[in-house]
């Protein structure tokens, strides 16, 4: 489409500087070719690679369109420059799945300027003007963590004092916001409940290790650990261990996690996980569904959310955990 000019400015730039990675100078501009900027978080955890997996499976093979990904490391600064890099390319469309949900006027007010139709996907976007994106599909992550508090009121009975140890995602990202609201809220409704901690994973296992190491160092009283991403967990258990405490079915700390990736129902079904809460990443056929309604001129949702539920111990079957798929 507007790839002819875009690609000799891009050839002109690639010239000065190294940038434009996806367009090949030599490609010659394909007007059928329905080309999609695509700005993903990063890889930082299972959850984000089968999400990217999920997107590049649904339109690869498909001669229609191509899709170009930006991995922006999980930094919004990144994405910035990988959406400014798709306009001067320009892409038919764009989608962003946004590190933190505040910053994005700017940028998606050029994205509009340009003419480009956006999708903001997996997480939000904090705008006062919804007009500036076309939909958002992604996870209901309140609904996620009211499923978890709901598990943990069902657990405790209302005259037993728990402390929580509370690992948080990245801060102002819209599953931090949302996972931790859903869990502010419970605790001030439940006078015996009491967070005693708020550590920041990232929503990395390696940064989760750090912080829970630290941390077991000097306290050691923890009744439940609600993390807010599966590889934190990871992280978290591996310190646990090596603090010699137990957790799980029987053991001193229960255990919520998000996400509900293969390897966490595994944990979850042999009894060191109590509850896998699913955060599902497989929407790469529903966001290319979404594309091609757009483009036939049909009207679609402001907001989309993905179907999720919740795991435990008791109802989840090995038969279960083996066909996840991610
Ligand atoms: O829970 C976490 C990932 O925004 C759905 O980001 C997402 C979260 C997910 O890195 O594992």
């Amino acid at each position: 489409m507007k790839r002819f000019f875009s690609i000799l400015l891009c050839l002109g730039l690639i010239i000065s500087m190294t940038g434009c990675t996806g367009v090949k100078p030599t490609d010659a501009p394909d007007d059928d070719v329905y080309v999609i900027g695509f700005s993903q978080v990063g890889s930082e955890s299972d959850w984000r690679v089968a999400n990217t997996k999920s997107m590049t499976a649904a339109f690869e093979g498909d001669t229609e369109y191509e899709l170009l990904m930006d991995n922006a490391r999980q930094e919004q600064e990144n994405q910035f420059t990988a959406v400014r890099r798709f306009i001067l390319e320009g892409v038919d469309f764009i989608i962003i799945a946004p590190t933190v949900e505040e910053g994005w006027e700017t940028i998606l007010t050029e994205i509009k300027d340009a003419d480009i139709p956006v999708m903001i996907m997996d997480r939000s976007v904090a705008v006062e003007d919804d007009s500036l994106y076309l939909t958002n599909i992604g996870s209901d992550f309140l609904h996620q963590g009211r499923l978890a508090v709901e598990w943990l009121e069902g657990e405790i009975p209302e005259d037993r004092d728990i402390k929580i140890l509370h690992l948080q995602g990245t801060i102002g990202a819209t599953a931090q916001i949302q996972r931790t609201k859903a869990l502010e809220d419970a605790v001030r409704s439940h006078p015996n409940w009491e967070i005693t901690s708020q550590l920041y994973g990232d929503f990395t296992e390696a940064k989760a290790y750090e912080v829970m190491t630290d941390y077991l160092a000097s306290n050691r009283d923890i009744d439940v650990l609600y993390s807010e991403n599966d590889n934190m967990t990871f992280g978290a258990m591996r310190a646990l261990d090596e603090a010699g405490i137990s957790y799980g079915n029987g053991g001193q700390v229960k255990i919520i996690t998000f996400d509900a990736t293969k390897e966490a129902l595994q944990y979850c079904h042999d009894g060191r996980i109590d509850l896998c809460v699913e955060c599902n990443p497989m929407f790469g056929p529903d966001v290319k569904t979404l594309i091609e309604k757009y483009r036939n001129g049909e009207s679609i949702p402001k907001h989309v959310y993905v179907n999720e539920s919740a795991y435990t111990t008791q109802s989840i079957t090995q038969e279960f955990v083996d066909s996840r798929e991610y």
